[in-house]
C-alpha cells in the first residue's frame, strides 16, 4: 500500500486511463475494431466512387482485403448485420483490364476470395464486392462500378 502513493504509481494510473480513453475513441459506433483498424459497414446504396468519397470523406478508405482473417472477420460481421448482401470494397482495374490493385494504396491484390465464377466480366466489371451466394456465403465477384451497392470503409485505429 505504500507504493500505491508514490508519484510514479499516481503517474501510471492516470496514464493508462488516459491511454484507453484515447483508444476506444478511435473505434466509436458505427466503427468496429478489428486488428488495430476501425471499420463502418454502409448500407445507403452507393456507386462504387461515391463509396470511395463517402469513406474519404470519413479519413479513411474502401477497405483492403488482404489475409484470411481480416476476409473471415468482415464476412462474420456482413452475416452479423444481414440488412444488405452486395458491398463495394476497394479494389478495381480501373487503369488495366484485369490488373487488379487496392484504390487507396495502389498495391497488387495478392490474396483473394472470387466465387469460383468470379471475375467474369474483366472489361465491363471492373470493380471489387462482397456478394451472398446462394443466401449461404461470401464472395468476392468484379461488377459495374456504377452499380449502387453498400460498402465498406476502413481506417488506422
Ligand atoms: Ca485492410
Ligand atoms: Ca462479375
Amino acid at each position: 500500500m505504500m507504493h500505491f502513493k508514490t508519484p510514479v504509481l499516481d503517474f501510471c494510473i492516470v496514464f493508462s486511463f488516459v491511454a484507453v480513453g484515447f483508444a476506444e475513441s478511435m473505434c466509436n459506433y458505427p466503427w468496429i475494431k478489428f486488428s488495430g483498424h476501425c471499420y463502418m459497414f454502409g448500407v445507403d446504396k452507393k456507386t462504387w466512387f461515391e463509396s470511395k468519397v463517402a469513406c474519404n470523406t470519413k479519413n479513411a478508405y474502401l477497405a483492403t482485403v488482404e489475409t484470411p482473417k481480416e476476409n473471415d472477420w468482415i464476412i462474420q460481421q456482413l452475416f452479423a448485420l444481414s440488412k444488405e448482401s452486395y458491398f463495394w470494397i476497394g479494389g478495381n482495374t480501373l487503369r488495366k483490364v484485369g490488373d487488379w490493385i487496392w484504390e487507396s494504396t495502389n498495391e497488387k491484390i495478392g490474396y483473394t476470395f472470387f466465387h469460383p465464377t468470379e471475375p467474369n466480366d474483366p472489361t465491363k466489371e471492373r470493380c471489387l464486392f462482397y456478394f451472398l451466394h446462394d443466401k449461404k456465403a461470401y464472395y468476392w465477384g468484379d461488377g459495374a462500378c456504377r452499380g449502387k451497392l453498400g460498402y465498406i470503409c476502413e481506417k488506422i485505429k
